[in-house]
């Protein structure tokens, strides 16, 4: 995406301005090999590398000059880098290794210990189960890790005269392609709070070294952290070569985690505001100037995530659009997602709200037939055709929806008022209304690009061309932006 973005100023001679520009839309296959589900991230690299080449031409056409690029992506997923080079990529996060990780770290540290230590709602994916599984992480960190300390000029890996220390260790995903561009391997903050290894409520991000030697990773092989707004680099001379731009062109730290970069450009217009960040995951929950810790939090599977400028999302994780998407993928290419959910509007009584949260949803595998097992053992109908099953996973996400949305506000004492949905699900009408419905409240949906919406956002504060606190981010959204409101009925 190429963004722009202005405040504007009071003559309202210069309006504001917020705009993307999609310069590339690219598939994201996951591959599966004899081991495990991986991601194919040299081909990202090279999808990723190609857009970018296609905005810095694009920009030029129009005589715009590049400011900044700032990368945000999923959570919670690594590789492993030695001496520059990734030696282990990214495993999907729906890789089932990862259980393994679950029951090594809970008897070192019991769940709830774990929970009052870094917030994080129990997902068996979390960066430190993760970890826990990976005989690559232990083999390597037994031959030995090259470690600078914090100094993060000493994570600058210069090829040309063979130091190569900033490339060694674990990176996150979207650190990975900050790496790639600027050769500085770091951990951007929001991301990095959902490694499981960052305590909730300090207000400086740190790496929590006492429960990382519990657990058995070194802390030696994790980056130092940034905080979104902060520079992590400029490019490297083959990458500035590469994509035609200069290489004082900076790379910046925003909301990493796709998530905290969604949350920034959402719309909440009054207090008690909930958001649905719905794309492949359906996140739902409220901001929060600091974390919920208490036991009722941890029981509701409620997760603490650092947010852009010291905030908190306090949310659960919703299965999301994956159940839809993957039906859709295990019928073939016979339906289109639009045409179905327009027929599945029609459908009368014939459908079931199920658990859509039920873990046996997780792994990729023959969705038609798991949705059918949990519509069985809730008790309702089976769904005969596609149209019964879309909207049975519909009105089973919107339950999910508004009951996670009451939660939080329960858990923070703010009654709810409002549910914006930002991302890709704000152009389901029926799931939008269907929200409202089940929440009793208004849904307001969109922007559908929030994600890219908020990593400019904060790469514009960054360069200067806008000022302020997310407020007023959020208010150059409500400006610029339009959105729908579903009313409940
Ligand atoms: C959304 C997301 C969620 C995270 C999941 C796995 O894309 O980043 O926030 O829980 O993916 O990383």
């Amino acid at each position: 995406m190429l963004g722009r973005a202005y405040s504007g100023d009071d003559s309202g001679e210069n309006p504001p301005v917020l705009e993307l520009d999609e310069i590339a839309r690219f598939a994201n296959e996951p591959v599966r090999r004899a081991d495990g589900l991986h991601w194919n991230v040299a081909a990202l690299r090279e999808a990723v590398l190609d857009g970018l080449a296609d905005a810095a031409a694009s920009a030029a056409r129009r005589g715009e000059r590049i400011a900044s690029i700032g990368i945000d992506a999923w959570a919670v997923d690594y590789g492993l880098l030695r001496h520059g080079e990734l030696v282990a990529g990214p495993r999907h996060y729906r890789d089932a290794r990862h259980e393994a990780g679950v029951d090594a770290v809970h008897r070192l540290v019991p769940f709830p210990e774990l929970y009052a230590r870094n917030g994080l709602q129990f997902l068996p994916f979390n960066t430190l189960y993760q970890f826990a599984a990976d005989p690559d992480l232990r083999e390597y960190a037994a031959s030995g890790i090259e470690h600078d300390g914090d100094d993060l000029d000493a994570h600058r890996s210069d090829v040309s005269d063979g130091d190569h220390r900033g490339g060694d260790g674990i990176v996150l995903v979207p650190d990975l392609f900050a790496y790639w561009l600027t050769g500085v391997r770091v951990a951007e903050e929001t991301n990095a709070s959902t490694t499981g290894l960052v305590p909730a409520g300090e207000p400086e991000p740190r790496w929590d070294a006492e429960l990382a030697e519990r657990v058995g990773v070194p802390a030696g092989i994790l980056p130092p952290i940034v905080r979104p707004g902060s520079l992590i680099g400029t490019l490297t001379p083959e990458i500035a070569t590469r994509l035609d731009l200069p290489e004082s062109t900076p790379v910046v730290a925003v909301g990493s985690h796709d998530t905290a970069s969604a949350v920034v450009a959402t719309p909440f217009a009054v207090p008690g505001s909930a958001f649905v960040s719905c794309g492949t995951w359906g996140l739902v929950g409220v901001e929060s100037p600091r974390p919920v810790l208490t036991a009722e939090a941890r029981d509701a599977g409620f997760t603490n995530e650092r947010g852009v400028d010291g905030t908190t999302r306090l949310l659960h994780n919703v299965m999301g659009l994956w159940v839809l998407n993957e039906c859709v993928r295990a019928w073939g290419e016979v339906t289109d997602l639009p045409t179905l959910l327009t027929a599945a509007a029609r459908v009368d009584t014939r459908f079931t709200v199920f658990d859509i949260d039920d873990p046996r949803l997780m792994p990729q595998g023959d969705m038609p037939a798991r949705v059918a097992q949990l519509c069985a053992e809730a008790g309702g109908a089976v769904p005969a055709t596609h149209t019964e099953f879309v909207r049975s996973i519909v009105e089973s996400l919107a339950e999910a929806f508004a009951r996670a949305a009451a939660r939080a506000s329960t858990l923070t004492g703010v009654p709810l008022g409002t549910i914006n949905l930002v991302g890709g699900g704000a152009r389901n009408a029926l799931l939008c209304q269907a929200t409202a419905d089940r929440a009793g409240v208004p849904v307001v949906a969109g922007p559908v690009e929030a994600t890219a919406l908020g990593n400019v956002l904060v790469q514009a504060r960054t360069a200067g061309a806008i000022g302020g606190i997310l407020g007023d981010l959020r208010r150059l959204v409500i400006a610029t932006q339009p959105t729908t409101r579903y009313e409940p009925r």
